[in-house]
């Protein structure tokens, strides 16, 4: 394989497999038809998945392009019921402070289509929850802190690819951001260079399942041509 040097670090040659106009059309068509039968649940069943495939999302997840491809993510995969619980008693804390009085009035009439309110079940009910933490600086070998730059981007990004790899593996989840987060830190330790960034319950949907009867935006409403 050709490969080259630019300031002294290495470069590969890169190629894509191309298609012709037809199998782009049929291509985009048939992905956008696949993800656009991705929905948020918040009903989950409990039943087991391998370690193996939790794994082989993450992978995906962590293919984003991220600043200075710093990679500035880490996936904090709590499968223990001990801490699932903890977690749930700690969201659903604050969540009952958020619903009784730090929302607005307006927040809780646009959350009625939803059907949400301060119970977070599916904390415990779903067999994993992915805490996404963003790593705002690192800890080189020199000891001293490097800044990770656009993270909040580069997290966006790659919790999109997770979304889409976990639809695609054929289990589905919910992107709940408990409010404020801070708790996630305290209780899965983790280091002062990363802070909660979502918290992704994933697992198959209950046997009964219902979700809201909500529409996307049509291509007018979102796009616009210059
Ligand atoms: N975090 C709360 C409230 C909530 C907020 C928004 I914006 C939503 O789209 C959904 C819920 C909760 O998880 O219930």
């Amino acid at each position: 394989m050709p490969t080259k040097n630019i300031n002294g670090f290495p470069f590969v040659s890169y190629t894509k497999t191309t298609y012709t106009n037809n199998e782009m059309a049929n291509r985009s068509q048939e992905f956008y038809d696949w993800m656009d039968t991705r929905r948020s649940v918040r009903e989950f069943s409990d039943k087991p998945i391998d370690k193996e495939i939790i794994e082989t999302i993450l992978l995906t997840a962590s293919t984003a392009p991220s600043g200075a491809h710093k990679q500035p993510w880490t996936f904090c995969v709590v499968e223990d019921p001990e801490i699932k619980k903890q977690i749930r008693l700690a969201a659903e804390k604050e969540e009952k402070d958020s619903y009784e009085s730090r929302m607005t009035d307006e927040w809780l009439r646009d959350l009625l289509p939803l059907g949400t309110d301060w119970h977070k079940p599916f904390l415990e009910v779903a067999p994993y929850l992915i805490v996404v933490f963003k790593r705002s600086y690192e800890f080189e070998k020199d000891n001293r802190k490097h800044q990770n730059y656009y993270v909040t981007e580069s997290c966006g990004i790659a919790c999109g690819f997770l979304l889409a790899a976990i639809h695609n593996a054929g289990l589905v989840a919910l992107t709940h951001t408990p409010s404020p987060m801070n708790f996630l830190s305290k209780i899965l330790n983790r280091p002062a260079n990363e802070k909660p960034f979502l918290l992704i319950p994933v697992g198959y949907p209950a046997d009964e399942c219902w979700v809201p009867d909500i529409a996307r935006k049509n291509i007018s409403e979102i796009c616009v041509w210059i």
